[in-house]
């Protein structure tokens, strides 16, 4: 990659970048309700080689010829793009840095090697943020990077910067791929962002299959829409209990720290919302609020009930699984991933058929538990083997199994 990159930019690259995908374990489509998740980082990643320039530019190739290079002119304005394209997301990351130093703007050259799956749920998206905005202080700080800013500030920059990509994400991406360890999965709490390294049993091991159906998620309002709806069920529980002040809530886990109810009680009040809303309900519900994002606006209508129990119980599954792994109870963090599956296709309605299959033709190869892994509506599922199971080349094919990968570490730079 070194050559290629003097070979295209006529210099030697000066830095390199390193950033992992990662898999979630279990706690999906909570983060953005302020709940905690448990990832893995993996072995796969994203590698930035960078040099700085004298021109005003900032240069972005690929190694993967199908995606074209970009040159941007800098100073740049650049912000938000309805369909992103591949170097937006390193602008994202780039744009998100440049604003919190107030920095100069300085010109490099970059090129790019993933060998995280693109819109499979391993979260290549932030690997691809999070290397951007390192990479940029990197530049900024002539390779004293950690100097600034620690690898927490650096995840919370990036949550920031992924934003601009025009998803209403919560957080676990960056936080995986900027402060994981390697050998364990990471417990990742918000506001403030926490994490805890989580050994995770000797005798199991985590497998990786692939539905290959793409989903990229910035293109499609799914995500989005899901987001609405739980800032919708969080006003509609809020003033059925009574909280005088639900125009402060957006986010599931603030009608919980309001109302000092538990988990399993927060599961039984969601019995009292409607399950769907028109788009004149939700209206009304909002009064002078305003919850939607510029894609959902026109949603014609909203899924309420089934999604805030999804939320509630997929959070008490996190806190669970957390203890099984500490108890080595691998049939009990087995039973909580099938669950949270059957949670995410139902009640979240994330999944897809093709994915729904994959599960189940995982759990009859011999997976004790196996879910969805991400987002969702395609992409990746993650199952729960015991160790001495088969390699991975002695998987079916129909499987598309892409790893069993090991806790990786997070983010890193070093110098050439
Ligand atoms: P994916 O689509 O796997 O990168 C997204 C969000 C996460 C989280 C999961 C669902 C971003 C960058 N990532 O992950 O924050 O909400 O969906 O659990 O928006
Ligand atoms: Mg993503």
């Amino acid at each position: 990659m070194e050559r290629q990159f003097e070979t295209r930019f006529g210099l030697k690259p000066k830095w390199s970048i390193d950033c992992p995908g990662r898999v979630n374990l279990i706690g999906e489509h909570i983060d953005y309700h302020g709940y905690s998740v448990l990832p893995m980082a993996l072995e796969v990643k994203t590698t930035l080689l960078i040099a700085p320039l004298e021109t005003p530019e900032i240069r972005f190739e690929n190694v993967n010829e199908s995606f074209v290079p970009h040159t941007e002119a800098i100073p740049s304005n650049w912000d938000k793009q309805t369909k992103p394209q591949w170097f937006h997301y390193l602008l994202a990351g780039w744009a998100e840095m440049i604003s919190d130093l107030k920095a100069t703007q300085k010109g490099f050259a970059v090129l790019m090697d993933s060998s995280v799956p693109p819109s499979a749920g391993l979260s290549s998206s932030s690997s691809l943020v999070c290397a951007s905005a390192l990479a940029t202080l990197t530049v900024e700080t002539d390779g004293k990077p950690w100097s600034v800013m620690d690898k927490v500030k650096l995840a919370e920059l990036c949550m920031h910067a992924e934003q601009r990509i025009g998803t209403a994400g919560g957080g676990m991406d960056q936080a995986s791929e900027c402060l994981s360890k390697k050998g364990s999965a990471l417990h990742i709490s918000f506001n403030p962002l926490r994490t805890e390294s989580v050994s995770l049993p000797a005798d199991c091991m985590f497998v990786v299959a692939d539905s290959k159906e793409m989903k990229n998620k910035a293109a499609s309002n799914e995500y989005n829409t899901r987001v609405v709806e739980g800032r919708l069920s969080t006003i509609m529980l809020a003033k059925s209990l009574g909280l005088e002040n639900w125009k402060q809530m957006r986010r599931l886990i603030h009608v919980q720290d309001e109302s000092g109810l538990s988990l399993e009680e927060l599961i039984e009040k969601c019995n009292v919302l409607p399950e769907h809303l028109s788009a004149a309900e939700a209206k009304a519900v909002m009064e002078d609020q305003d919850v939607f994002t510029a894609d959902t606006r026109d949603n014609s209508s909203f899924t309420i009930r089934s999604r805030a129990l999804h939320v509630y119980s997929e959070a008490h599954r996190v806190d669970l699984f957390k203890q099984a792994c500490r108890a080595n109870n691998i049939s009990e963090m087995a039973r909580l991933m099938n669950e949270s599956h059957e949670s995410c296709s139902k009640a979240h309605e994330c999944s897809s058929p093709k994915l729904d299959e994959l599960v189940t033709a995982l759990r009859a190869e011999g997976a004790l538990g196996a879910r969805l892994t991400g987002a969702g509506w395609g992409g990746c599922a993650v199952a729960l083997f015991r160790a001495d199971h088969l390699a991975k080349g002695d998987f079916p094919s129909h499987l598309n199994i892409l790893f069993h990968s090991k806790p990786s570490e997070g983010i890193s730079m070093t110098q050439l």
